[in-house]
Order: C-alpha cells, then sequence, then structure tokens
C-alpha cells in the first residue's frame, strides 16, 4: 500500500477529536500538566508557517509528556481583539466583526491540519463577549485594588494607529504593530500600576526557569537603579519656583559630587518652572517649547548632536559650595528620575560630550592610578574603577564608600529607581473590550467617587458586565485622540448609579495585551458563565508548566501576564504569583537566508506544503532545521529529505508485517534501539529536536541493514519515539501492528525506557604505541588484557611491522587505553 498521507491524516484527526484523545479529565486527572503556547492573532488571512513552528515545537513537547503519563491539557484558542486584527480588518476593507468569523474559521481548520494534541473543548476568543465579560471584571478589580488609575500625561502616539501605546509598544522609537515612527502627546489616559511590583517582578525571575534572554530582557527593561537623591540649592532667582528654590537630582555616582561642574534640566521641566513662576528669557523660552515640540514629533531616535541653553539660573554643589550653572538640554529625560541632573564631564559619556559642545569645565575626580601618579588628560569620559581625587576629605576613598560617606555628607539619601514605568491600557479605538467604567460631571463636582483621587469615577458593577461593544458601522480610528465609540451616543450616555443623574461611559478600549494577560487562567475554565476562574481548576491546573513562545514578547505579553498574576494573587485570587513556572522561546523561521515578508513575497504558507507533503513531513522538516530555540532557514528542498525518511519507515513496516527474531542480529538491533530511546529522551527533553530526528533517522537504517533481527517489540518502540514528531503516520502504523478490537491511540502509550544493559559500551580503542609514539588504534572488548592486546597487535599486519626484528625490552600497559611497546 502507498503511503497516503492525505487520507491517513485527515482519518486521525477526526478520530482523535471523536475519541477525545487529547482532552484530559480537568477535574480529576491525576499528574496535570499545563502544555501551553502563545495563541495566534489573526492579523493576516491564515497561519503562516512561523506559526506552525512554534506550535509544533512545543507539541512535541506536550506529546512527549502524555506518553511519560502526564494528564497534558494543550488548548488553544484566538486573540482576536485588538489592534492587529482590526488593522487587518481595514486593509482588506471588512468589519472587524465580520472578519473575526472568517478567521476563526480558517485559523482553527488550519490548526487542526497541523496535527497537534489540541483539547478543542476549551478554546478560548478574546472577542467573545463570555470572554471579554471577564476582561473587564479584571480592569474591575484592579480598579478596585487602587492599581487603575487617569493621569494626564505626555504618552506615545501613533500617527498612523491613531491611538496611544504603552512605552513597552514601542520598539526603538516604531509602533510595534504598524512600524511607524511614535511621538509624544499630552493626553489624559487609563493606567496600570505595574511599577508597585518592579522589585517583585525582578526579584521572582531568580525562582523561575525561563529562556535566560527573555529574563535578561525583563532585567533591563525594569531596570533598576541604585543611587541618591541630592539637594542642590537654586541661587539668582528673583523668586522662588513653586514654592521652592532648591533642585533635587538623582544621581547613580553620588561619589563624583565634587566632579559635578553644571546642572541639567529637561525642557519639560524647564516649561514647568516658568509656569511655576520663574521668569526665563525669550531664548531659554524659546528652547524649551522647541525641544519639547520636536520630542513630539515621531523621530529616529537616533544618536543626534546635542542641543542645550543656559538657563542663567546658578545652583550650589552641596560637597564644596561651588556655584555651577544650570543647563536646560533634551538629553535629560523628563519622566525618569526627577528630571534633573548633576552633570560630571569627567565621568559620564554623555555629560562629556555636553561639556565639549558648550566648552564647561571638566574636572576629574576618580583616578585610576592613585596615589602614584597624577591623573590623565580624558579625550573621553572616564567611567572605570579608581579612588578620589579633588574630593576634599574624601580623597583616597574608594568609589563605593564615597558613594554613601558623601550621601551622608551632603544630606541626600539613598533612592532606588526604576525604568519602568506604568502600563497605559486605553486604546482610542473601536475593536476592543471597552473600558467598564462610568464618570459622572455631578458626582466629581462634589468630590465623590469610587476612589478619592478620582472623583466622578464609577466602576460598572460586575452583574452588569459585560460592557457590550456595539456595533459601529465606521469603525475607523479618528486620530483626535478619542476612539470611535466617542461618536456613539447611545454607548456613552448612562445615568450615574450613585446620583441618577447623567453620566458618561467610558468610550476607550483596553489594550489587547490586558486580553492576554490572563487567557491561561481562563482556559481549564473556559466554560464557566459564573466565574472567571474555577478555584479547582486553577488549583490543579497552574501555573502553567511549560509555555512557549516567541521572544519578541519579552517586556510585553509575557510582563504583563506576570504583573496581572501577582495582583492576583496578592487579592486573594489564585494561589500563585507566576504564571508560567516553565518558559521556553523558540527561534525564528528565515527563508532562504531572509526574514519573511509580506513585502519580499516570501512568506510560507503552511497550506500548500501540508498539501503536497502533509503535516508530518512538514513537522519534522521543520523541526529538523537546528535547535529549536535558534530558529531555522527554511528551504523548500530541504523537505525531500524528510519526505524519503517517512516513505522509508512507511514501507519499512509494511513490508515486515510479521515478527522476526533472528537472535543472532537481535544484538545490533537492541542497542540500536536503546541508544536512540536515550538520546530521543533527552533530545526532546532539551528542545534539540533536530538530534533526536538524526537519531531517529540512524536508527531506521539499523533496522534496514539487520531486518531479521528486528521483532515486533522492537518496531512498536521506534514507533512511539517517532509518535511526537509524526504522530499521524505513527498512529496508522501502530494500529496496523496491534490489531486491537478497542481503539488506543499511539499517543496515550507509555514513553520507552532504554534498558541500560544496552547502552553499556563491549568495545573500545586501544591506544597502540611504538617507543612512545602513537601507530595506530585497534578496536578490541572492554577487558581486554596486556596479553591479548598484545596479540592483536601481532595480528594487524600494519602494526606488526614496526616490531621489524627488533627485540622488545619493555611492554607498557594501561588498561581501557594504551599499549606501548619499547623497542
Ligand atoms: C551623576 C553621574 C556621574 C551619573 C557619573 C552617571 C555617571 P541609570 O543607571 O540609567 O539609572 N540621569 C538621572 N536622571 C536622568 C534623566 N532624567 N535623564 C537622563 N539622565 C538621567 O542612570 C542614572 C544616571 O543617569 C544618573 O547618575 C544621572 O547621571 C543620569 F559619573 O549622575 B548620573
Ligand atoms: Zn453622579
Amino acid at each position: 500500500m502507498k503511503y497516503d498521507f492525505s487520507a491517513i491524516e485527515r482519518r486521525w484527526q477526526k478520530k482523535w477529536r471523536e475519541e477525545h484523545v487529547y482532552e484530559p479529565d480537568l477535574d480529576a486527572a491525576a499528574k496535570p500538566f499545563f502544555n501551553l503556547m502563545m495563541f495566534p492573532y489573526p492579523s493576516a488571512e491564515g497561519l503562516h508557517v512561523g506559526n506552525m513552528y512554534a506550535f509544533t515545537g512545543a507539541d512535541i513537547f506536550g506529546r512527549f509528556r502524555r506518553m511519560q503519563g502526564f494528564d497534558v491539557f494543550e488548548p488553544i484558542g484566538l486573540d482576536g481583539f485588538g489592534i492587529h486584527s482590526e488593522n487587518y480588518a481595514m486593509k482588506i476593507g471588512v468589519h472587524p466583526t465580520e472578519q473575526a468569523k472568517v478567521s476563526e474559521k480558517n485559523f482553527y481548520r488550519q490548526l487542526e491540519m497541523i496535527g497537534n494534541g489540541f483539547a478543542w473543548n476549551e478554546r478560548v476568543e478574546t472577542y467573545n463577549p463570555d470572554y471579554y465579560r471577564w476582561t473587564q471584571w479584571v480592569f474591575v478589580r484592579l480598579w478596585k485594588l487602587g492599581l487603575a488609575y487617569r493621569k494626564k500625561q505626555s504618552v506615545n502616539w501613533c500617527p498612523s494607529c491613531k491611538t496611544v501605546l504603552a512605552d513597552e509598544q514601542v520598539i526603538a522609537g516604531k509602533c510595534e504593530r504598524c512600524g511607524t515612527a511614535v511621538g509624544q502627546k499630552e493626553l489624559e489616559q487609563w493606567f496600570f500600576r505595574i511599577t508597585k511590583y518592579a522589585d517583585r517582578l525582578l526579584k521572582n525571575l531568580e525562582t523561575i526557569d525561563w529562556s535566560e534572554r527573555v529574563k535578561i530582557a525583563q532585567r533591563n527593561w525594569i531596570g533598576k537603579s541604585e543611587g541618591s537623591e541630592i539637594v542642590f540649592k537654586l541661587e539668582n532667582l528673583s523668586e522662588k519656583i513653586n514654592g521652592t528654590d532648591t533642585i533635587t537630582i538623582f544621581t547613580t555616582r553620588p561619589d563624583t559630587l565634587f566632579g559635578a561642574t553644571f546642572m541639567v534640566i529637561s525642557p519639560e521641566l524647564a516649561l514647568e518652572w516658568m509656569r511655576g513662576g520663574w521668569k526665563a528669557s525669550e531664548a531659554v523660552k524659546k528652547y524649551a517649547v522647541k525641544a519639547v515640540e520636536e520630542r513630539a514629533e515621531a523621530d529616529e531616535r537616533e544618536e543626534k548632536e546635542k542641543t542645550g541653553v543656559d538657563s542663567g539660573i546658578r545652583a550650589v554643589n552641596p560637597a564644596n559650595g561651588e556655584k555651577i550653572p544650570v543647563w536646560i538640554s533634551d538629553y535629560v529625560l523628563a519622566g525618569y528620575g526627577t528630571g534633573a541632573i548633576m552633570a560630571v564631564p569627567a565621568h559620564d559619556e554623555r555629560d562629556f560630550e555636553f561639556a565639549k559642545k558648550f566648552k564647561l569645565s571638566v574636572r576629574m575626580v576618580i583616578c585610576p592610578n592613585y596615589p602614584e601618579t597624577k591623573c590623565p588628560v580624558l579625550d573621553r569620559a572616564y567611567v572605570g574603577d579608581g579612588r578620589l581625587v579633588d574630593s576634599g576629605k574624601f580623597d583616597g576613598m574608594s568609589m563605593r564608600e564615597a558613594m554613601q560617606a558623601i550621601t551622608e555628607f551632603v544630606g541626600g539619601k539613598p533612592q532606588t529607581q526604576f525604568r519602568l514605568r506604568d502600563w497605559l491600557v486605553s486604546r482610542q479605538r473601536y475593536w476592543g473590550a471597552p473600558i467598564p467604567m462610568i464618570y459622572c460631571e455631578t458626582c466629581a463636582q462634589k468630590g465623590k467617587g469610587e476612589q478619592k483621587e478620582m472623583p466622578g469615577w464609577y466602576a460598572v458593577p460586575e452583574r452588569d458586565l459585560p460592557v457590550k461593544l456595539p456595533y459601529v458601522e465606521d469603525f475607523r480610528p479618528k486620530g483626535k485622540g478619542t476612539s470611535p465609540l466617542a461618536a456613539v451616543k447611545e454607548f456613552y450616555e448612562v445615568k450615574c448609579l450613585v446620583c441618577g443623574l447623567k453620566a458618561r461611559r467610558e468610550t476607550d478600549v483596553s489594550d489587547t495585551f490586558l486580553d492576554s494577560a490572563w487567557y491561561f487562567l481562563r482556559y481549564p475554565s473556559a466554560e464557566n458563565t459564573m466565574e472567571p476562574w474555577n478555584a479547582g481548576r486553577t488549583a490543579k491546573w497552574l501555573p502553567v508548566h511549560m509555555y512557549t513562545g516567541g521572544a519578541e514578547h519579552s517586556v510585553l505579553h509575557l510582563l504583563y501576564s506576570r504583573f496581572v498574576t501577582m495582583v492576583f494573587h496578592e487579592a486573594g485570587l489564585t494561589g500563585f504569583e507566576e504564571p508560567f513556572a516553565k518558559f521556553r522561546a523558540h527561534g525564528l523561521l528565515i527563508k532562504e537566508g531572509a526574514k519573511m515578508s509580506k513585502s519580499k513575497g516570501n512568506v510560507v504558507n503552511p497550506d500548500e506544503y501540508i498539501q503536497n507533503f502533509g503535516a508530518d513531513t512538514l513537522r519534522m522538516y521543520l523541526m529538523f532545521l537546528a535547535p529549536f530555540e535558534q530558529g531555522g532557514d527554511f528551504r523548500d528542498a530541504g523537505m525531500f529529505g524528510i519526505t524519503r525518511f517517512l516513505e522509508r519507515v512507511w514501507k519499512f513496516f509494511e513490508k515486515n508485517r510479521e515478527e522476526k527474531t533472528n537472535e543472532g542480529k537481535r544484538e545490533a538491533v537492541r542497542k540500536t534501539l536503546h541508544k536512540t530511546i536515550k538520546k530521543v529522551t533527552e533530545d526532546i527533553e532539551a528542545l534539540h529536536y533536530n538530534t533526536a530526528i538524526s537519531a531517529l533517522m540512524i536508527c531506521l537504517s539499523a533496522f534496514e541493514e539487520h531486518l531479521e533481527g528486528v521483532s515486533d517489540a522492537e518496531k512498536k518502540q521506534f514507533l512511539k519515539l517517532l509518535a511526537p514528531f509524526a504522530p499521524h503516520i505513527t498512529e496508522e502504523l501502530w494500529q496496523k501492528e496491534s490489531f486491537k478490537e478497542e481503539f488506543r491511540s499511539i499517543h496515550r502509550e507509555g514513553w520507552p525506557v532504554a534498558d541500560a544493559t544496552y547502552l553499556a559500551e563491549t568495545t573500545f580503542e586501544l591506544v597502540v604505541q611504538f617507543d612512545g609514539k602513537h601507530r595506530g588504534t585497534l578496536t578490541v572488548p572492554v577487558g581486554t588484557g596486556e596479553k591479548d592486546a598484545t596479540d592483536a597487535v601481532m595480528k594487524e599486519a600494519k602494526l606488526f611491522a614496526y616490531f621489524s626484528g627488533k627485540t622488545v625490552r619493555k611492554v607498557i600497559f594501561v588498561p581501557g587505553r594504551l599499549i606501548n611497546f619499547v623497542l
């Protein structure tokens, strides 16, 4: 019979579903294993081969665990709410509601085709009111816990997506979604207080088993800096600014305080000072206004020439009483620290550049070779180690000691800063979960509201959720800083829940990343209409045992999910702080050496390949490219190698249906098989699928070579090892081998265990030397003694020649390693 992959794959996919092969008992499972993969977002007509790469790699691991006796739960769904899906709908001119239906069908069809062991009963679609009802519930929870707030500030604005973006969604100055350069806009927005958890988000990284590169990315993003806040007194002010005549700076290098030769404040702070009563000169005003405006314009944020202006104000260095100028420059950021710095050009690159450009003095206070020689003359900032000089009574002190001593000396205080900022969650778009909040002007004026700091705001009561997203014909973003929902009176006009007067519903929707920040909690309880998740189910299945996905989500989804889970834990809603015990980032797939992209027209659609080669072949080909965490280069020609391999497997089983037990050949077969079991087991555990596949290829060759010695038992073991990679062909061959009345899937069989007796090496390479010179090696049985070794050398003509009539004066024999004849 021919290997008809299409018929075979379709047959088993149907059967698996009918027989619930991949549906664990969510309440009674004895050994739960939650094998999760990042769910796809429909932002194109269908899955691309990169998705398939990720899903296959994750599925192999799940199948492996299932065969090891775990109750594996591998759910799937669609992250179909949000900008990505909406942008796609706009592009093809379809309403997102309609497009969601089309995408859903197509994505699920494809997801079935790739042959993953999905638990189809527990699907989750984020745009489904049954789901986003709970996304809104999450919002309300955060609000009630005081972790959601509104604030006006300068925020990222994507002129193409016409919405604000979170910092995490601005990648190298560009919109994460559309690649357009992002600018700044002053707007009132909703934020989540993720910064409150900065320290814990950082600390907990030590407790979870995640890809190191993702941990590093999160560490850098959270960006903990320990330093000091130091107050400088301002001079020559005509009157106080905002009621004060001091300026506070944040520094990580208080040890360099004696080297501070000027100060710099951000243009934003300068404007604030002007509003607070500072009468700046026209030139200064002009500079500050322009610098702030330029920040608002989308730029590419590359290193640009430093600009700045002297404010005319002088400050007093609290360490030495020196009067130093206060400058204004846009290299100081408004949103970090205090928005003001002490500049130490001798020891900070940026300050050095600035000082050079504006001819400000540079004073070295950290010397690398103290006290032997004088400090070197600088042509750039010295950022290395050393001892203090030119620093009064602190001269000769180490940097570390001086940090504390100088901070104390000037009455500064130790301060920890984080780079992380609060999560901006509102979006001025249509396709998302409406933020479930109501604002009442009347209550606001009376200072009434659910939270003191935010008069007039009320959360929609839980019993009224979901706040349904109305059908809006003109769903396109308007770019005015409001959502299209702001034009829908029937939507936003409501009565105040408290005073009964006219109030207004929030019309922004929440960030897509809120939808995905909790979806893993929903899966085991997907059918539950009473609560977002059931406590028992959650305790049984979470935290997720193995999570697989892209590293590009390092500081997006993977950070937000951790934050939300932490909040739930603190509120007593879950029993764990970390959602994913283990996370592995898969590599990226490229095509013939180039990144796959629509514009290059080299995006691989898996459908065609599955049609022409079968899902098993495509799965194995993808996994054969390289270690899973590394990614690989997709080349059409490569498919044929795997095709040939699976055809050989097919032929081998078809032709050798009856048992063969030629004892003489069995030893070789068993040895290869058990080595293969060991190798495949270890490789899958390490996600080195490529080398596991090589081992299976070697094993098949050994079977073919020693055909007469391959018994049924060995054949079955081989099929099991291949099953996670090629689930359909192995199921077909397994069923043909077993002749059972009752259906039992190979995928629920036990994983083979290597028998140690076949793993032991029985021979070794003996090194042969004459007068200490290496002359060759011999393969001899383990345990060979001096006499047998000598005999073996004598029998080998090439080696025997080295004796050439000379007498052997001495034999040096190292058991298990070498024999040396001294002539
Ligand atoms: C004096 C100094 C001397 C500094 C020196 C560095 C080296 P991280 O590690 O990123 O936290 N800084 C503080 N606030 C800033 C702002 N809003 N915009 C730009 N730069 C700012 O960096 C902390 C250092 O960055 C601070 O320490 C400050 O410069 C600068 F040899 O103070 B330092
Ligand atoms: Zn009211």
